[in-house]
């Protein structure tokens, strides 16, 4: 398929509720919406790169610059026959694994539909629904959390994940725990620790937790090592892997025992089914990442969750839990078994509602 044009949106939505991590709180989330077009077909993709560089050093307006300049001249003109092709096309730019990951999303909703097959099914999915669970910020109070967290529980999440930071970790967590005793629970903390300040968090190892993500920095395999030895509990890195490369080395110096694997964070759908197969084939756990994406990102992360090493729930919640108005016409929602469905139909299987993007738009540009 011959690339004839392509169109980037700058998009800001609103989220239902504030979001608050170790590295700041949003109300709002900004991405980038891509739309590749060729023989009268559109392909939809999410580039996840943030307003700020508090998640990773790739912003929207970084992505914006990459795309424009590098990434779409790359492929506009080019003929694609496989989404996997895309990988060799943007081989030239070091770096910027979000905005080379909303390109090919985009491919592949593209290729998907001039296949006629779904994305799960290009990949090689085995599941028509996929476990989730929902990631809770940090709250004004433990009481507040642990309200927030009952809620979610109501609604049917059957895993969920406490978001952590110095001084506000093992207190928040262990009121968790004391008011839902048997409940998955895991902890994330975007880094914010360093091997000396992670010394306070040894009590979690007595809250069965699933996993500790991301304790430490992201350029810090070797300091995830020596911390995964005094903790029972795994360690999973998420900031800390880009490529196939760092996910085997992780394992082989035991920097972990369970990978989160987001598209975006590792350059495009294909490098994460790739460290998929990879830990499959070690017996490591694995579970889809979220980045509190639209419709189209989310469909997308269903589609790689479906792949059989995706054994543990992924951060992909329910529409509802993150926009009220969402730019795809398509909503997920949670099934009572705290799973969500695969999209069936070609690509990613949605559609965009044109009145929610105008609503949302920043800036838009078309390439030809
Ligand atoms: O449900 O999509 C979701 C959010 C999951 O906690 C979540 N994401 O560090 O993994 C993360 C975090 C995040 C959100 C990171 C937004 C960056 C931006």
């Amino acid at each position: 398929m011959i690339i004839e044009a392509v169109k980037i949106s700058h998009l800001r939505m609103p989220l239902v509720l504030p979001f608050e991590t170790s590295f700041g709180r949003i109300t709002s989330r900004d991405c980038i919406l891509l739309e590749i077009f060729s023989e009268g077909l559109t392909g939809y993709g999410e580039c996840v790169a943030d307003r700020d560089p508090g998640y990773s050093y790739e912003t929207v307006n970084t992505a914006w610059h990459i795309l424009k300049d590098y990434l779409i001249p790359a492929v506009l003109g080019r003929n694609l026959h496989d989404a996997d092709d895309c990988q060799a096309m943007v081989a030239n730019v070091r770096g910027h694994p979000m905005a080379k990951a909303g390109l090919e999303m985009a491919l592949w909703d593209l290729i998907g539909k001039a296949q006629s097959r779904s994305l799960s099914s290009m990949l090689g999915g085995v599941r028509t629904k996929v476990e989730v669970g929902v990631s809770v910020g940090i709250q004004e109070t433990p009481q507040e959390l642990v309200k927030v967290v009952e809620r979610y529980l109501q609604d049917g999440y059957q895993r969920i994940k406490v978001k952590i930071k110095p001084g506000r970790d093992v207190g928040d967590v262990g009121a968790v725990r004391a008011a839902f005793p048997s409940i998955r629970l895991q902890v994330d903390a975007n880094s914010a620790y360093t091997l000396a300040t992670a010394e306070r968090l040894k009590p979690l190892d007595g809250l069965d937790l699933l996993l500790i993500e991301q304790p430490l920095a992201e350029d810090d395999l070797w300091d995830h090592h020596k911390l995964q030895a005094q903790f029972a509990t795994p360690i999973c890195l998420d900031e800390s892997i880009l490529s196939v490369r760092h996910a085997r080395q992780a394992l082989e110096m035991a920097a972990c025992r369970i990978i989160n694997i987001k598209a975006g964070r590792v350059g495009g759908m294909n490098q994460g089914a790739a460290i998929h197969s990879l830990c499959h084939n070690k017996g490591v756990p694995v579970w889809c990442g979220g980045m509190l994406e639209t419709g189209v990102g989310r469909a997308a992360n269903l589609a790689l969750a479906s792949l059989p090493g995706f054994s543990l729930p992924g951060d992909i919640s329910a529409t509802e839990r993150y926009y009220q108005e969402d730019i795809t016409n398509e909503r997920f929602q949670l099934n009572s078994d705290s799973t969500i469905n695969v999209p069936k139909a070609p690509g990613l299987g949605i559609s965009i509602n044109e009145k929610a993007v105008k609503r949302f738009l920043v800036k838009a540009e078309s390439m030809s």
